[in-house]
């Protein structure tokens, strides 16, 4: 708790263009938590190291992230949006909680065997620990609820068994925090094959919808996106490319399945793939031309970055010295 406020964390690799993925399964949720809960969103700049990336792209991309969670509707007043190296308490949280997760934990971490997989000339320790740093994200600021997509579940339960663990040694050290994943939009597919996540760092330009790609790139790639044979837009087992423009759909407009299978009863999947492309294109156009003033101001982002950074580090110390404090490390005033 912060005064009277629960806390809310959560944060989004800069390590790649910014997907309709990531905008439904979390970002767009986050600004629904600004009110009832102090919240800290970050931008994880630590954490996209664990595969390959170019500095420049890494740096122009960690600004982008932070103006696109702006035009989402992030108030920096309101929530605390900051990067991750710039508040040094997460990589030393992370060190010490290093120590107390298990080497068997993060092997059965599904993330992990994907990207050494798609990675394997660089499947670095890192890689390897990157929930550990996780972990250190949230329980630096006693948090209580952390949006994410299903995705993310998997490393919020390996945190919540850190943290559990931690108490049991040192009770009463850190909040035990609940995941938080949206009922619709939780896992997008791709559109190139429907049977796995849209994800930024996917080759194939064709499978994913950036939040920034204009209008008529949007409408093309759904319009491309892959279905199946029959012509009948209707919610099943075994229809993934339907079911999933379907949930897309259902995201953007709030209706439910049943509502939309009658509104395109008679209508072939070209008709419903243009209405889909459309609603996203709707949706998405406001979230960019705020994007595009905001990069604008290059000085202005950096402002917000120090302001966050210097609020996230208060309490980030203020947890990290109980932690030390705990462990028995020694205290200089
Ligand atoms: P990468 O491909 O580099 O692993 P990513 O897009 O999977 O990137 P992040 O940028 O770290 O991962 O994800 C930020 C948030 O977006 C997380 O909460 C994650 O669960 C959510 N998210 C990512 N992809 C999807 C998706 N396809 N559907 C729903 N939520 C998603
Ligand atoms: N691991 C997440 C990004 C992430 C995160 C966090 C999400 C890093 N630290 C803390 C929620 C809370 C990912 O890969 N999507």
């Amino acid at each position: 708790m912060i005064g009277e406020q629960k806390i809310c964390f959560s944060g989004v690799q800069p390590s790649g263009n910014l997907t309709i993925g990531n905008y439904l399964g979390a970002i767009r949720n986050f600004a629904t938590f600004s009110e009832a809960y102090k919240c800290f969103y970050c931008v994880v700049d630590e954490h996209a190291i664990t595969v390959r990336q170019n500095p420049a792209d890494l740096r122009r991309r960690t600004y982008e992230t932070l103006a696109l969670y702006m035009a989402c509707g992030l108030d920096p007043e309101k929530n605390t949006l900051y990067v991750q190296s710039h508040v040094p308490a997460h990589a030393e949280l992370a060190w010490i909680l290093n120590c107390y997760t298990m080497f068997g934990e993060l092997s059965r971490m599904t993330q992990f065997k994907d990207k050494s997989a798609r990675h394997a000339d660089n499947v670095n320790a890192g890689l390897f620990t990157y929930p550990a740093l996780m972990a250190a994200d949230i329980l630096l600021y006693q948090t209580d609820v952390v949006p994410v997509g299903i995705d993310q579940k998997q490393h919020v339960e390996l945190c919540r068994n850190i943290a559990e663990r931690f108490n049991q040694i040192f009770p009463d050290t850190f909040t035990v925090p609940e995941p938080i994943i949206p009922q619709s939009g939780k896992k997008i597919m791709s559109l190139a094959d429907p049977t796995k996540k849209m994800s930024k760092s996917d080759e194939n330009p064709n499978a994913i919808v950036y939040i920034l790609d204009d209008r008529d790139t949007i409408i093309r790639k759904f319009r491309r996106a892959v279905t199946d044979s029959e012509t009948v837009v209707r919610f099943a087992d075994g229809k993934d490319g339907i079911n999933n423009l379907m949930t897309i759909y259902a995201c953007f407009t709030g209706k439910t399945m049943e509502e939309i299978e009658r509104e395109f009863a008679g209508h072939g999947y070209g008709d419903f793939k243009l209405a889909v492309g459309e609603v996203c294109a709707d949706a998405l156009a406001p979230v960019q031309a705020r994007y595009r003033e905001l990069l604008a101001d290059k000085a202005d982002l950096e402002a917000q970055m120090k302001r966050g950074a210097e609020e996230a580090a208060y309490y980030a110390r203020k947890t990290l010295s109980k932690v030390q404090r705990k462990l028995g490390f020694v205290q200089l005033r």
